[in-house]
């Protein structure tokens, strides 16, 4: 008995001690090596080393706390500090960012880079901030294209009637459904099992995603369509942030920046040598797509967003240089 209660006291001393180092829990969809994990990693390690070691942090990695619509409302309760995750969801809560969902809108990484980094993406992030989440920094996914396990896809006849995943995103769901697919909404987490088990035939991602979730186990060709950019949004709950000092408030937006560089390093390391990877794993891999067809039927698509906001935030994005 001596002992157990020597061991108790001992550990609330420890307790005590350690409360006076803050930790944060970081939810994403992936596993801790992806480019997300990695975002996570580098989040974590920023917060510690400028807040000399008073905070710190674990990764909640591979949906463990539910799929991103999930976590972006335990965000909103506070069940969850920070948040990595695509904008899939996010229009679902902020309705404005619709706008970086549209397909064929960005030219490519550099376009979707600058328009995120400059004055759209700050305000895009101040509309978060008004729906009781904070937005810290924009992260990235990629570029996303299709796989599936029936045949390959090079023309939007290919994708006539095929069941295809998308994301919880009416913006997606509508292009899909103009480019001729049978779109099936469906949380991250259930994906893989959907399509071992038939559910669905295929699904769209970045190489990044479909690397890190071994997809080629589950799926056969993979075409580099490049449909639409995957942004992603790294968010904190307000009610930690309500919390928090000027000063930590700013190490927080350094350690997202900080994540959001090394994600994007990741995405450029993978997006030849994960093509390559699934090649190797016998994927099919359709290269050189002609995307004037496929845009020309997904630009009905538009309208989701532009019937309530109208074209000028998508003129503003297409004249960033
Ligand atoms: O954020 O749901 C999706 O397809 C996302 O791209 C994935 O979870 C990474």
């Amino acid at each position: 008995m001596k002992h157990l209660f020597a061991g108790l006291a001992a550990a609330a001393l420890m307790a005590g001690a350690a409360s006076a180092q803050q930790s944060i829990t970081i939810g994403h969809s992936l596993s801790p090596e992806s480019h997300y994990g990695v975002g996570a990693q580098a989040f974590i390690d920023t917060l510690t080393e400028l807040s000399g070691g008073a905070w710190t942090g674990e990764q909640a990695p591979a949906g463990v706390l539910g799929g991103e619509r999930d976590m972006i409302e335990g965000l909103q309760i506070g069940s969850l500090d920070v948040v990595i995750t695509s904008t899939g969801p996010l229009g679902n809560f902020v309705p404005e960012v619709y706008a970086l969902d549209l397909p064929f809108l960005f030219r490519d990484y550099a376009h979707a880079r600058k328009v995120l980094d400059g004055e759209i993406g700050d305000e895009l992030l101040a509309k978060i901030d008004e729906n009781n989440l904070v937005g810290l920094a924009w992260s990235e996914n990629g570029f996303r294209h299709i796989t599936n396990s029936r045949h390959a896809i090079a023309t939007p006849e290919d994708l006539q009637g095929l069941k295809l995943r998308t994301m919880e995103n009416k913006v997606h769901m509508a292009a899909f459904t103009d480019m001729g697919a049978s779109p099936t909404p469906m949380a991250f987490p259930e994906l893989f099992t959907a399509l071992q088990q038939g559910v669905v035939d295929g699904q769209e991602n970045p190489i990044t995603v479909i690397t890190a979730t071994k997809f080629w186990e589950v799926q056969d060709y993979l075409s580099l369509t490049g449909h639409v950019y995957s942004p992603v949004a790294i968010l904190a709950s307000p009610v930690l942030w309500d919390g928090l000092s000027d000063e930590e408030k700013g190490w927080f937006h350094e350690a997202a920046k900080a994540s959001a560089a090394a994600t994007r390093a990741e995405v450029n390391r993978l997006e030849d040598a994960g093509v390559a990877l699934l090649r190797e794993k016998g994927m099919t891999v359709t290269t050189d797509i002609d995307k004037a067809p496929f845009a020309a039927l997904a630009e009905k698509a538009y309208s989701v967003y532009t019937d309530q906001y109208g074209t000028e935030m998508i003129e503003r994005i297409k004249a960033v240089q």
